[in-house]
């Protein structure tokens, strides 16, 4: 957890918290029976929650691109961050020896676990988030559809990804922490954008976002029909999935107080 840095919301407690949450969709939602998962499918899961986010600027892809970043010309703009993050876990683990969980498994096994772990943490790039989750949605109405053969990495990716994006489906109390620490973090970044006479970046503006306004959004776009997927093979998360709408008529109830905030702070 050393690379993390001290971000608002990029930090170690949040990577801390997905990989939690990917081992309570694993064991207490009992992805582990209905996906048959060796010991290594669980590893490789656990893994990938602690990494995800390694090494993460507090800056999103978008700024990286706009900004001519370092690692938006290493990564050709694709994935930037999800590109770097597994990236630099492995050079560390083959960088010494003492951290290389990795140097006694055999050649095959260890070729399995790399892609494994990458293709979960590339599955975080929000880019993808409809169009994957639209072919694992297909895939789990299909008639040959195979949790624990052919489909079993795709469900793999979606555990990492919708734990990455679970906040809504917690308490409202921890929930609305974890809210505002992201958005403490894209103003950071929007002043930055400011600054430097780029575009500011939806949600980045801290003079005109609705903190309320924007999770009935991220819960209707994003993380509903995310879980509605997982639901689709992992029913045990019913409970949690009802919070989603506990908690957006609680930040219905909250539009007109950050309204009013916002009209306070207007800049002159
Ligand atoms: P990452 O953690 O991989 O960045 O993915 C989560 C993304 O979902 C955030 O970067 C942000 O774009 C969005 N998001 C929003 Br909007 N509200 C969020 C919240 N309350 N918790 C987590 N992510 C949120
Ligand atoms: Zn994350």
């Amino acid at each position: 957890m050393k690379g993390y840095l001290d971000n608002p919301y990029h930090s170690k407690v949040h990577a801390q918290d997905v990989a939690q949450t990917c081992n309570f969709l694993l064991s207490k939602c009992k992805f582990i029976e209905i996906g048959q998962l060796d010991e290594q499918d669980i590893a490789c899961v656990l893994i990938a929650g602690a990494i995800h986010d390694y090494g993460h600027p507090g800056l999103t892809n978008a700024f990286l691109i706009n900004s001519r970043n370092e690692l938006a010309l290493t990564y050709n703009d694709q994935s930037v961050l999800e590109m770097y993050h597994p990236s630099q876990c492995f050079k560390i683990a083959w960088g010494n020896q003492k951290v290389n969980i990795f140097e006694n498994l055999q050649f095959h096994k260890y070729r399995r676990i790399r892609e494994s772990i990458i293709l979960m943490v590339l599955s975080t790039d929000m880019a993808h988030h409809a169009s994957e989750l639209a072919i694992t949605n297909s895939r789990i109405a299909a008639p040959d559809f195979e949790p624990n053969g052919k489909d079993k990495q795709r469900l793999m990716d979606l555990i990492v990804h919708s734990s990455d994006v679970s906040n809504p489906t917690k308490s409202f109390e921890i929930y609305k922490q974890w809210t505002e620490k992201v958005l403490a973090e894209f103003w950071l970044q929007g002043d930055k954008e400011r600054d430097l006479g780029l575009p500011i970046s939806y949600l980045c503006n801290r003079f005109t976002t609705n903190t309320a306004e924007a999770q009935v959004g991220f819960i209707d776009y994003v993380v509903k029909p995310t879980f509605a997927c997982v639901l689709g093979f992992l029913p045990a998360y019913e409970p949690f999935f009802q919070n989603l709408d506990k908690n957006k008529a609680k930040w219905q109830e909250l539009i007109e107080y950050y309204k009013q905030q916002l009209a306070s702070i207007q800049p002159k």
